[in-house]
């Protein structure tokens, strides 16, 4: 088969028209480059819900530092087509391609050691979400894109004091009417709450394990009957518990 360079290069930024969580902010401080953070070194989505890559992302980058934040300080999640932002001038993937429409989701796991704790077994609790608004029909996603490649929320004020990993995610629902087929982006920040309550989750999740491939927020037509990625303005619920209220 014969494709010309035009359609190759087609088919080759629609295969990676995707994204990576790679900057943090505190209270409107940029952070840099990967500082405080377990993220992937590639922009490839997580598709399979078992795999321990729905943890932090692919194994990639895991930084020695460790933020220090409050609670009630307001978090950025900063999103890039590729580990820098665009992948070249005028690139309109970035920070994610604009089919990529769904919810953006962050949890935290309580941890000894930010820094060099182990992923696996670690009990999570989601602190956030910004799923899809009926009224504006518009997604957590054209959000961040809104902002530029950030999503902002605030650390709860409940959170007790200690090292945390917050991992914050996208899931990309463009192709999810097929089940295996909604994209899964996510790292991890490293994070110490220096003040805060005394909250403790009275439940908590795992990953893999929060998510099935079947679940109603992750197998879903987003489709509209004009075609747009609108829910035809029906509610969603992302996959996962509620975020605490505290
Ligand atoms: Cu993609």
């Amino acid at each position: 088969m014969k494709l010309s360079i035009a359609s190759l290069l087609t088919y080759g930024l629609a295969a990676e028209a995707h994204c990576i969580f790679q900057k943090v902010s505190v209270n409107g401080k940029d952070n840099g480059q990967l500082t405080a953070l377990r993220a992937p070194n590639n922009n490839n989505p997580v598709q399979d819900v078992n795999s321990n890559n729905m943890i932090c992302g692919a194994p990639g980058y895991t930084s020695q530092t460790v933020l220090s934040v409050a609670g009630g300080d307001k978090i950025g999640a900063f999103w890039g087509h590729v580990i820098g932002g665009a992948q070249f001038a005028n690139d309109a993937d970035n920070p994610i391609a604009k089919s990529h429409k769904g919810p953006i989701m962050a949890y935290l796991a309580k941890v000894d050691n930010a820094a060099t704790a182990s992923l696996n077994g670690l009990k999570w609790f989601k602190i956030w979400q910004d799923g899809f608004d009926t009224s504006s029909r518009k997604w957590g996603v054209d959000h961040m894109i809104a902002n530029s490649g950030w999503s902002y929320f605030n650390l709860p004020n409940c959170i007790a004091p200690g090292q945390y990993l917050l991992r914050v995610e996208i899931l990309a629902l463009h192709s999810a009417k097929t089940v295996g087929a909604a994209q899964f982006y996510q790292s991890c920040a490293q994070i110490n709450v220096s003040a805060g309550g005394s909250f403790t989750p009275s439940s908590t999740v795992s990953f893999p394990g929060a998510y099935n491939a079947n679940d109603p927020g992750i197998h879903t037509n987003i489709y509209g009957a004009k075609g747009q990625p609108d829910m035809d303005g029906k509610p969603y619920t992302p996959p996962g518990p509620a975020p605490i209220s505290c």
